[in-house]
């Protein structure tokens, strides 16, 4: 029998670490009401140390080591996305496989100009180099999803990950240059550009997204236009994930074990490598493959194929040698959509109750930090927050 992975079922601890782990930058050191610092991430600093702060420990469970390759198909969409009938029907054959196993998969010839993944990979870089207190001007606020975060101090106190964000939204129904817009408002009007290139790159994911869901629809004999439906109006959000390297990487995680809430993830990992999927009882790695995009299945989905397809646990390790990048595009639905399978796939109980992907998010963003267990956790938390 393989390992499990530690669940945290304890409830979400949102309060901030009272450790400072940068005591030079007094001017950035905020005071909370128990008198306590706000922990500010900063890697240069804390790569001269010879040991990690006790904070980015992770449990032992969680940190075995992946051993073997996840057997994820490498789809090419080429076929698919110019409407060729076997191409579609390959292709939907190979997402079904792998999604009723473990939802991961990585596709090519997606369409998505490679230019503009280098610019925007080339935009991650130019902000995670920044001094730490140009980025901290869009330093995420109480509350918000959106801006800078440094190993996630500003919500955890421990089991912390050895990354900096950068998180935004994009709203398919929205102001048409929302993210160039929330990049100058943060941080000036010398970062239009770099919103414009994110702007461009999230429209780009957008679409994918959409030919995507379309093919799990094809996969699941489900009508498509269920699933168009579902996701007009979408309110998608953008994350740029900067892992530095860690000096003890067998101790650390640069993103802990987790399920994605949100419904389908498009992750562009560079070439360095990290991205590991639980299953089988074993942790698995997905090597990068150039020019691939890497797809999972998140909680949402999971809830909405009634259990048919799955959203499984991963996580992403850290090195000693190399820095590393990945930008993660989450597809989510309009808040007030509700979570409900189609009929088709109702034939068997329903696994979930209908909830709406704002209380799903209201969920894990206020009350239980994402993990293996959170959908069953969110099923019993609605039973006493139920829908009015
Ligand atoms: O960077 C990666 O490979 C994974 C990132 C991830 O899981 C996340 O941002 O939720």
């Amino acid at each position: 029998m393989g390992n499990t992975p530690q669940t945290h079922i304890v409830p979400m601890n949102s309060s901030p670490t009272s450790v400072l782990l940068l005591p030079t930058l007094d001017h950035l050191k905020r005071v909370d009401a128990n008198g306590g610092g706000c922990m500010v991430f900063d890697s240069s600093h804390l790569r001269k140390q010879a040991r990690i702060p006790s904070q980015f420990i992770w449990p032992r469970n969680d940190r075995l080591s992946a051993i073997d390759e996840l057997e994820a198909p490498i789809i090419d969409l080429q076929g698919f996305l110019h409407g060729d009938e076997t191409s579609t029907l390959d292709a939907a054959k190979l997402v079904a496989s792998a999604c009723t196993r473990h939802g991961f998969f990585q596709v090519t010839n997606h369409g998505v100009d490679t230019s503009l993944v280098r610019e925007a990979f080339a935009c991650l870089d130019e902000f995670f180099l920044l001094p730490l207190n140009e980025k901290l001007r869009a330093r995420r606020k109480p509350g918000s999803m959106w801006g800078y975060a440094g190993a996630h101090t500003d919500r955890f106190s421990s089991n912390l990950p050895w990354k900096e964000t950068l998180s935004f939204g994009f709203d398919d129904a929205g102001d048409k240059a929302v993210v160039a817009d929330y990049m100058k408002s943060q941080l000036g009007n010398e970062f239009e550009q770099m919103g414009l290139i994110y702007q461009k790159y999230c429209e780009a994911m957008r679409k994918l997204s959409a030919a995507i869901v379309d093919l799990l629809a094809i996969s699941m004999g489900v009508d498509p236009s269920y699933f168009r439906d579902f996701f007009d109006e979408s309110s998608s959000i953008m994350r740029c994930n900067y892992y530095p390297s860690c000096q003890e990487p067998e101790l650390a995680l640069g993103t802990g074990p987790h399920t994605d809430p949100t419904s389908l993830t498009i992750l562009q990992q560079d070439q360095v490598g990290g991205l590991e999927v639980f299953t089988d009882g074993q942790w698995k790695m997905i090597s990068p493959v150039r020019d691939a995009l890497v797809i999972n299945i998140g909680d949402t989905f999971m809830a909405l194929s009634n259990g048919m397809y799955k959203s499984c646990l991963h996580r992403a390790v850290v090195n000693s040698h190399r820095e590393r990048r990945s930008l993660a595009f989450f597809l989510c639905p309009r808040s007030d959509k509700m979570v409900r399978p189609p009929v088709e796939l109702c034939k068997t109980d329903r696994q979930y109750p209908n909830f709406t992907w704002a209380q799903l998010l209201q969920f894990t963003q206020q009350h239980y930090r994402a993990d293996v267990r959170t959908l069953q956790a969110f099923t019993q938390w609605l039973g006493s927050n139920p829908i009015c």
